[in-house]
């Protein structure tokens, strides 16, 4: 059964959902750290059934689900009690645990925690970017500049690693992680004034990477093209974000 194509809004009625144990996956279509979870549902092929949720006017019943209101959150309606887990490295974490082909995590528990420390440290540049993607007319007049120079750790850290992936010869967690910003950089081209790209020259190892990584199939499957990226924040600045122009697009 599908679920409507669209975002819960304060005042909806909570969906139906077929009490036959499959997961039920609360995201925002334009969200980031939704993204995470989306590729690895995709590149499991878990079942699961998609619930939006509008976060400007969310419905009521969503606290029930993730009280701090935030997606990603991922309800395991097949166990005992039916929690759900938020917080998208946690969700992670748990969907490779639990639904281990392919194995997305290391398994050396020194390289796991190396990774999932590299995953944190991507946080500063998403604050950094974020005014920028976001179209924010007050953005520092330096935030590109401190975008640039957190993201640096990354081109440094993918050089170390000698690897074309950070996870080595195949994709991985770390790749998955840090995706959803790399597919939306390129919508900087089309809001920003200086029509911003990453330099080819200071990036060109991450530049390779991004190469690689969107022809795997589960980026591929979860992609939402740039101008609907554009599109979205631009309508996000003007105070209404369109959510549901997701759907023009498969997600
Ligand atoms: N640390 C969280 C961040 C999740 C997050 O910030 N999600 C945003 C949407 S992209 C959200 O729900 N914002 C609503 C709010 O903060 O009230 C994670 O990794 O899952």
């Amino acid at each position: 059964m599908a679920l409507p194509q669209k975002h819960f809004k304060k005042g909806s009625a909570k969906p139906d959902i077929p009490e036959d144990g499959k997961l039920r996956f609360f995201s925002m279509a334009f969200c980031p750290f939704s993204h995470r979870i989306r590729l690895l549902l995709a590149a499991k092929k878990i079942p699961h059934y998609n619930i939006y949720i509008d976060l400007i006017e969310r419905p009521e019943w969503f606290k029930d689900y993730s009280p701090l209101g935030k997606v990603p959150a991922l309800q395991l309606a097949g166990i005992k009690d039916q929690p759900t887990l938020v917080e998208s490295l946690i969700i992670a974490e748990y969907l490779d645990e639990q639904y281990p082909e392919p194995r997305l995590f290391p398994t050396d528990p020194l390289q796991k925690a190396l990774d999932k420390i590299l995953i944190e440290r991507f946080i500063p540049v998403v604050s950094a970017v974020y005014p920028v993607l976001t179209c924010n007319s007050k953005a520092p007049p330096d935030a590109l500049q401190n975008f640039e120079n957190a993201l640096d750790v990354f081109e440094v850290e993918l050089a170390k690693r000698g690897t074309p992936f950070f996870a080595g010869q195949n994709i991985g967690i770390v790749d998955y992680m840090l995706w959803p910003w790399f597919e939306r950089f390129p919508s900087m081209k089309l809001n920003t004034e200086q029509k911003y790209e990453l330099d080819a020259n200071r990036f060109a190892n991450l530049l390779k990477w991004r190469e690689l990584v969107a022809q795997n199939y589960a980026v591929q499957t979860t992609a939402l093209d740039v101008q609907l990226h554009a599109e979205f924040q631009k309508s996000k600045t003007f105070g209404n974000p369109q959510y549901d122009i997701a759907f023009k697009a498969k997600i």
